[in-house]
């Protein structure tokens, strides 16, 4: 009796080590809209939440050592008297971008949409009332621009959010005795579902936080992932945890630094999984949330630059605003966003739908390519003379992109020799190649 009890055990406990859940394979719908994405190659990051009125980003809340209480008080006094959707989303399309990626809850654990998982939300709590998820939701579907949205996994708010390394180093908030995982998920699903269901097609879910958690945590992410695309089948799911990719992710994140590149310290570990798209998320100064004194901003040649240098690693890039308490996008952005937008519309044919090209990124630049186009970006150069390791027999034509005027070269079987008539200056020389065989 008792050892066929034992057996019982055994065969029990197994089953329920292997009754993992088997993540879906994607759908066509989101193999699709993985090429779509893609093809978009420009993104707008947005941070924004009650943090912003303290003016010194989204981590403040931590940094500085807030108590769950005091921080609370927060979204009464929030009122962005300036918001408009409409004019978000035209500084967004005016910049060249094709989505925007906005924080619907960060790691303060504040919603900043209507939310039934919780009365900590925008349109409960705040003076506001106003769901700006929505209202930024039907701006981008009526200009069709593509709306994804940031999801922390973390919480220094919620009673019954399990410690995590970050939770746990600040002392005022919790207590062990509240943390319940399960009630934790549920809610989290519940939002996703709200997410999934109250805002139109959605591009992306951008996971968040899942570093909180030391190794060995279930974070139950493929149910949650299942859940996602079950909604939303072409709904990617993205998520920044450093890692190698993870089963049922449809697209990896690097943060600060280009796929393969390791400048930020962040990306150590993470190697490029060809089979599914990049992106590259930055900031514009240093901070993602509003910093009130933060004003090391990247010049717009420079993030022209990168959003070059990333199309040319095959990867979107991402880049962040951090507007203002009053609801509108710092100067110094808009600047930015409309230098970008200007040379989009000279130059994006030689970046929208690219992919990279056959030549890897180099010190002098990168290629891109379309079809039977190889467009050559050269953003530095000492010289007029730039040589190819491709096939100089296979290129029909080298022409300046702007302008059209043919440029000289020497071929070979190994090398195409570009003879640039003057040295480049500026961001960004691009040389248009036509091929004869892909
Ligand atoms: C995360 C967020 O914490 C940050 O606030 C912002 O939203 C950014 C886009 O994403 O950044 C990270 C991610 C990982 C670590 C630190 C910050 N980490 O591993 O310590």
């Amino acid at each position: 009796m008792k050892k066929s009890l034992l057996l019982l055990l055994l065969i029990a406990t197994n089953v329920c080590s292997y009754a993992q859940v088997a993540v879906t394979p994607p759908s066509a719908e989101n193999l699709q809209a993985r090429k779509e994405y893609q093809d978009m190659k420009f993104g707008i990051f947005i941070h924004w939440g009650v943090y912003s009125m303290l003016g010194d980003g989204e981590w403040i809340m931590f940094q500085k050592n807030i108590s769950r209480e005091e921080y609370s008080h927060l979204p009464a006094g929030f009122y962005p008297s300036k918001f408009n959707a409409d004019e978000w989303v035209k500084a967004i399309k005016d910049s060249g971008a094709k989505y925007v990626t906005i924080t619907s809850r960060h790691h303060d654990g504040f919603s900043m949409f209507g939310t039934k998982a919780s009365p900590y939300n925008i349109v409960d709590a705040t003076p506001f009332h106003r769901d700006i998820i929505k209202e930024l939701a039907d701006a981008c579907h009526k200009e069709g621009v593509k709306l994804h949205f940031y999801y922390s996994h973390m919480d220094w708010y919620r009673p019954d959010y399990p410690l995590g390394s970050t939770s746990l180093r600040f002392k005022p908030h919790h207590d062990e005795s509240t943390t319940d995982w399960k009630s934790y998920y549920r809610f989290m699903n519940d939002q996703l579902t709200e997410l999934l269901t109250n805002y139109g097609p959605i591009g992306a879910i951008w996971f968040d936080g899942y570093w909180d958690h030391p190794k060995g945590f279930d974070w139950q992410l493929p149910a949650q992932y299942n859940l996602i695309h079950r909604l939303q089948p072409a709904c990617m799911v993205g998520d920044n945890h450093h890692q190698p990719l993870k089963d049922g992710e449809d697209f990896q994140l690097f943060e600060q630094d280009l796929p393969g590149e390791d400048t930020s310290g962040f990306s150590q570990g993470q190697t490029v999984e060809r089979k599914v798209p990049q992106e590259t998320c930055m900031t514009m100064n240093r901070s993602w949330g509003y910093n009130i004194t933060d004003k090391d901003y990247k010049s717009a040649d420079e993030l022209i630059q990168t959003l070059v240098r990333a199309a040319g690693m095959n990867a979107n890039f991402l880049l962040n605003v951090g507007p203002r308490p009053d609801g509108q996008f710092p100067k110094e952005a808009v600047e930015r966003l409309k230098a970008i937008g200007a040379w989009m519309k000279q130059n994006g044919e030689t970046i929208y739908g690219t992919r990279g090209g056959i030549v890897p990124a180099q010190d002098w630049g990168v290629t891109t390519q379309k079809g039977n186009k190889l467009y050559v970006h050269i953003t530095r150069l000492n010289g007029t003379c730039l040589a190819l390791p491709i096939d100089g027999n296979n290129v029909k034509s080298a022409v300046m992109f702007i302008g059209k005027t043919p440029v000289k070269t020497v071929k070979s079987k190994e090398s195409l020799t570009l003879l640039l008539p003057t040295k480049p200056t500026g961001v960004d020389t691009i040389v248009e190649l036509t091929l004869k065989k892909v």
